[in-house]
């Protein structure tokens, strides 16, 4: 479904996609070359700094809030909160109609089953195209900038004259934080990106024993957060299950050798051989975490380098819209999905 580019267009970002990947490959090269020189040091720090054990909580808590502030949002960013919970952000009748819109007219489907896996995950995708297609095939990567600014039309839409859940979280974020937020340009299309990824999870979607129960751990961005820049994720809920269907977040800023530790194990969060023994791992060497129970119209936000997971549930289904916002001290937050 092409709605935006022209054949000009798709053809230039066919031509950038075929030029990043030749340019990965040195780049990845060069790390992998650092990684080996390095790696016995970096052992050896682990066995003597005792590394590799419990990881403790950084103390910091869930802020529940009615609104979104300005100063709550620096406590965010900074990492002096764990989340911000901002309960009934939107309203819920709209967030319910969005909903609606997207389980009886959106093809949902898994990532996994658009790039020819299975099992991998319990999300699906049915409103936008994650990011993760910028790095799969020229193909993917056209279809993504084709349908970023139609997919953010299509939900204003669906919220039939009231104003979106996401066009909300868009309009207070530039309002609130000092340097303003905008639709992020990607730096190396310099085309508009999503902000607004419309996610389902529902029981029958589940993988594993880990998804079904306690979810699956995960990070999405570095776990070793930094208050001058990071990446953190924010989630309106449309629909939400009567029981279970929590998110968990861990309050931990791991040292540079807990976060090589976490870094490792989290790169096989996903992954069908080893994630039931990952994810048990994980969580012998994690503390306790925040349990925030989401009802529709909630907002969350958290720094996607914490490890999260979101629990399982016997009925019902989830839906939220997501987007990540990416912090840079001085800077315009700049939000894409
Ligand atoms: O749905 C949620 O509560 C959080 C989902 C998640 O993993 C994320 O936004 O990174
Ligand atoms: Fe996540």
């Amino acid at each position: 479904m092409r709605a935006m580019l022209t054949a000009e267009e798709a053809a230039e970002l066919a031509r950038t996609h075929a030029e990043q990947m030749k340019q990965r490959l040195p780049v990845l090269r060069g790390r992998i070359a650092h990684v080996s020189a390095t790696a016995i040091a970096r052992a050896r720090d682990t066995l003597r700094s005792g590394g590799g054990g419990a990881i403790a909580s950084d103390g910091t808590t869930v802020e529940v809030a009615a609104e979104l502030t300005t100063a709550a949002l620096e406590r965010l960013a900074a990492n002096r909160t764990c989340a911000l919970h901002v309960k009934g952000f939107a309203d819920p009748e709209t967030c319910e109609s969005v909903a609606s819109w997207m389980l009886e007219t959106c093809r949902f489907e898994k990532w996994e089953e658009l790039i020819g896996k299975t099992d991998l995950s319990d999300m699906f995708f049915g409103v936008g195209i994650p990011v993760n297609a910028l790095a799969e095939s020229p193909a993917r990567c056209i279809d993504y900038f084709d349908q970023a600014v139609p997919t953010i039309r299509r939900i204003r839409a669906a919220a039939k004259g009231r104003l979106s859940p996401i066009d909300k979280l868009r309009l207070e974020l530039d309002e609130l934080w000092a340097h303003g937020a905008n639709v992020r340009v990607d730096p190396v299309y310099k085309k508009k990106m999503l902000v607004g990824l419309g996610r389902l999870m529902k029981p029958e979607g589940m993988v594993g024993e880990s998804t079904k129960t306690r979810g699956i751990v995960h990070v999405d961005a570095s776990p070793r957060i930094r208050s001058e820049a990071g990446l953190f994720t924010a989630n309106v809920y449309l629909r939400t299950p009567a029981v279970g269907g929590e998110l968990d977040v861990w309050s931990v800023t791991p040292s540079r050798i807990d976060a090589m530790y976490l870094g490792h194990h989290l790169q096989f969060a996903f992954d069908p051989e080893n994630r039931e023994r990952t994810q048990a791992l994980l969580r012998t060497r994690l503390p306790e975490p925040w349990t925030i129970a989401v009802r529709p119209g909630d907002l969350v936000l958290f720094n996607a380098g914490r490890p999260h997971a979101v629990r399982g549930f016997p009925e019902g289904v989830r839906v939220t819209l997501q987007s990540f916002l990416d912090h840079r001290r001085d800077q315009p937050l700049t939000l894409f999905a």
